[in-house]
């Protein structure tokens, strides 16, 4: 009875969301199961012609695999037809008859790994759209009329010998009227393929140096020789007859590899160059993470310089040793990024404590220079607590030539003060009230149908949103791994799902609009947005997908993210939400400021938003936190970015994760994997990755920063380095241009240093509502209605 009114209200919630809807992207005759990132048409003779793909660049430029067979009125590949897919990875063309293709066919594909041509009319089939695929793995051209002796196809013995076409392949022999296998077909010495060969492979010189490479090659009839340059290097690298390359000053953006191909009709060959500029060492990024285990900090640094620096950390005017076995300062993950001639480093404070507090320098020197920044009044947290003592040693440190200990260091050795087995005992019983007690506290929470409450002060990993990283207890409603549904998640029929395209050009990553139809009442199609789960079986993505869905059904607000549902009953896993038909607040935000040039579809400016209007939003997302808090639950990653704007203004929180190409420079990566939003981060949460409700409310002050800057981002022009010391020595954001005193004072009150001063979520919400209603909320200064 339950599911039925579930879905009763579920068809009448999207009857009341009911929203006209524009035509499906994909090409008449085709089928397109976007959730498998496809286009499929192979009905037998249903094209007329290759479709165009140009009505939606926003569905196409996602699709990984392209099948257009059985097509007899398709008779040729020219430069336009593939532009719309840049990730394409698999195109099959087979039994179509296509005879003709152009050299740049393949010009904006550069993903692709799988071609297959068989049974078409290709008589000849040029290398030219072939040459630069180079994780091409597979082509297939069976069933073609490939003629033998045509010197155009030496250049497909060679891909015979890199095992990439196969070994059968046949060919018509004009003298013998047969089919042979162009594997055993001898070229004549007018047709040889080129061989490339550089003077040199690998160069190495300082900035602002000149020097020249040469580029010969041999084969029948005479090559071409090009070198090809990427858009870094042309500015200082010049060509002579296209056979010598001339590097007249040479900059550290050109390090990395040069290409000197040599063509001709045969085929083609290219030779790679590395080019190695030295420079002075530059400090990009040095940051230091501590409190995130007592005992475990760390300070990162992103480096670049060639050579590569030699690299030394200093505590105030003292030197550290950097042991690779682990004592005081632990070498870390050390990696270094070819593309971005950088290198990530790190070291970890195995054993510290106050002692510790202070001025970290980093400095990096190599023979072109030197390069230094610090890290100004780094607080060590933590008392060691029992089992450990406090000793000062030196001495038993292992120091690595060349470099001296620290001086006068206290050192945290383990040493346990009461025997083994009976703090075994100790801890398990410890462990087993702190299991009954957390099992206690979540059914008093479940009771009142809430059970993702967050205490104050937790400490949460921001990879895993809503795992606490302290004590688990086990969910409830998991039973052996496997998720079983509370009652406020709602199952969906994904036949009743129609897709459409990628939402936000991509900006959501896997999230889809479409359109979900209602039973009974076919007028009633809605339009949904759709995230779909790329792998569940990759690690832990679908307990996390089963978890982040059950969050969302417990999470129910006018200011949250609407989530209808899940299908899950097979892979791709699904989610289900509200279409909110403005998108990201941040993105709404910048379009609609006083300088923005954004256009609407019918081609009119934007109006910029009036005070009222912003002051509406910044109210919205107040009660949306309330509801949070009230919750004990505790978001994280508050920020524009991460909010949904609807009809008529309406804004709803939401949490997109961290993995939005767009909004990457929002984070700042430390280390493998760890994302922070340091920009939105109150010191504390910085210092020792704490996040609780009020760093939410931190993170709020400057979403509302945020939003009387119409979406600027906070900090812009500072490094993530910059920001954090910023924050850390207190500095704040300066009051937008927009934004009247009383708010002001409010962002003020979110950003008072220590936790407990900072204003209360509700107190926030209840001043922007004292403001709002001083004037009606939908007329801007002049009376005008700016929500029509
Ligand atoms: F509390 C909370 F809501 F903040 C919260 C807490 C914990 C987890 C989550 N999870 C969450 O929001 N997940 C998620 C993931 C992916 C998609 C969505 N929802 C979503 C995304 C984009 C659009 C949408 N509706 C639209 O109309 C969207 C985009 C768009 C672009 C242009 C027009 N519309 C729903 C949620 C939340």
């Amino acid at each position: 009875m339950e599911r039925v009114l579930h879905s009763v209200c579920f068809c009448w919630i999207f009857s009341l969301l009911y929203m006209v809807t524009p035509l499906l992207a994909c090409p008449e005759n085709c089928e397109c199961p976007l959730t498998e990132l496809r286009i499929e048409c192979d009905d037998i003779n249903t094209l007329s012609s290759l479709p165009t793909f140009d009505d939606d660049p926003d569905v196409y430029s996602y699709i990984e695999q392209l099948i257009i067979e059985r097509q007899t009125a398709i008779t040729r590949i020219d430069n336009l037809t593939l532009r719309a897919f840049p990730r394409l990875q698999v195109l099959k063309l087979g039994g179509n008859n296509i005879s003709e293709i152009a050299h740049d066919a393949f010009a904006g594909n550069k993903e692709l790994t799988t071609i297959e041509l068989d049974q078409n009319g290709f008589q000849y089939l040029p290398w030219q759209p072939f040459a630069y695929l180079f994780k091409l793995k597979k082509l297939t051209l069976a069933g073609n009329n490939l003629k033998c002796g045509d010197c155009n196809h030496h250049w497909l013995q060679e891909l015979i010998h890199k095992n990439k076409t196969s070994k059968e392949l046949l060919c018509w022999d004009d003298k013998t009227k047969q089919q042979i296998k162009l594997n055993d077909v001898t070229f004549d010495k007018d047709c040889i393929l080129p061989n490339v060969s550089v003077s040199t492979n690998y160069v190495r010189l300082n900035e602002s140096q000149r020097t020249e490479i040469d580029c010969t090659a041999t084969g029948s009839p005479t090559p071409t020789i090009k070198w090809l340059l990427t858009p870094n290097n042309h500015s200082i690298v010049n060509i002579t007859n296209g056979k010598k390359l001339i590097v007249h000053s040479a900059y550290h953006d050109d390090n990395g590899e040069i290409l000197c191909e040599a063509s001709n009709e045969a085929g083609n060959d290219i030779k790679v160059v590395n080019l190695t500029v030295q420079f002075a060492p530059k400090i990009n990024d040095f940051y230091a993470i501590l409190g995130e285990e007592i005992f475990y900090k760390t300070l990162f640094f992103n480096i670049s310089g060639i050579p590569m620096p030699e690299i030394e950390i200093f505590h105030g005017t003292d030197k550290l040793a950097i042991d690779t076995e682990g004592s005081f300062l632990k070498r870390g993950e050390n990696n270094f990024s070819p593309t971005l001639n950088s290198f990530n480093g790190s070291v970890h404070f195995v054993r510290c404590s106050h002692a510790n507090n202070g001025n970290y320098t980093l400095v990096i020197k190599n023979t072109f220079g030197s390069d230094k920044a610090t890290l100004y009044n780094l607080i060590f947290v933590g008392d060691p607590g029992p089992g450990f003592e406090h000793v000062n040693s030196t001495a038993q440190q292992v120091f690595p030539t060349g470099l001296t200990g620290p001086t006068n260091y206290p050192v945290y050795e383990t040493k346990p003060s009461v025997p083994i087995p009976y703090v075994i005992v100790l801890a398990i019983i410890a462990a087993i009230i702190v299991l009954v007690a957390c099992f206690i506290k979540f059914r008093h929470k479940k009771s009142r149908r809430h059970h993702h409450a967050f205490e104050n002060g937790e400490v949460l990993d921001p990879l895993r949103p809503h795992a606490p990283t302290l004590p688990m207890v086990e969910n409830p409603n998991y039973l052996n791994g496997i998720l079983v549904f509370s009652l406020e998640t709602h199952h969906i029929d994904r036949n009743k799902i129609h897709f459409m395209k990628a939402l936000g050009e991509g900006a959501f990553g896997l999230v889809y609009l479409g359109t979900y139809k209602c039973i009974n009442d076919p007028l009633h199609d809605t339009r949904v947005a759709v995230k779909r789960l790329k792998d569940a079986a990759r690690g832990d993505a679908r307990k996390d997908f089963e978890r982040e869905a059950e969050l969302l059904a417990n999470l129910q607000h006018d200011n949250i993210v609407t989530f209808y549902g899940v299908c899950m009953e097979k892979e791709p896993f699904l989610m289900v939400f509200e279409y909110m038909e403005n998108g990201d607040l941040n993105n709404y935000l910048r379009c609609r400021g006083p300088d923005a040039d954004c256009l609407t579809k019918d081609e009119v400016s934007l109006l910029p938003l009036t005070y009222n209007e912003l002051l509406y939003i910044s109210k919205q997302i107040a009660s949306g936190m309330v509801y949070m808090a009230s919750q004990h639950f505790v978001h994280r990653d508050m920020a524009t970015r991460n909010c949904l704007v609807g009809e008529r203004l309406v804004v709803k929180i939401a949490d997109f994760g961290m993995s939005r190409d767009v909004y990457s420079t929002d984070y700042y990566r430390i280390g493998g994997q760890t994302m922070l939003p340091v920009r939105w981060m109150p010191p504390e949460s910085i210092n020792y990755r704490t996040n609780t409700i009020e760093s939410d409310v931190w993170s709020y002050g400057v979403v509302l920063w945020e939003i009387f800057e119409y979406g600027k981002q906070p900090w812009f022009g500072l490094s993530n380095v910059e920001v954090i010391e910023k924050i850390l020595s207190n500095q704040q954001l300066e009051c937008p241009k927009a934004c009247p005193k009383e708010i002001f004072e409010i962002i003020k009150g979110c950003w008072e240093r220590k936790p407990q001063d900072r204003l209360p979520i509700k107190e926030i919400f209840e001043r922007i509502s004292r403001f709002s209603e001083e004037m009606p909320p939908f007329l801007d200064m002049s009376g005008k209605n700016t929500l029509v």
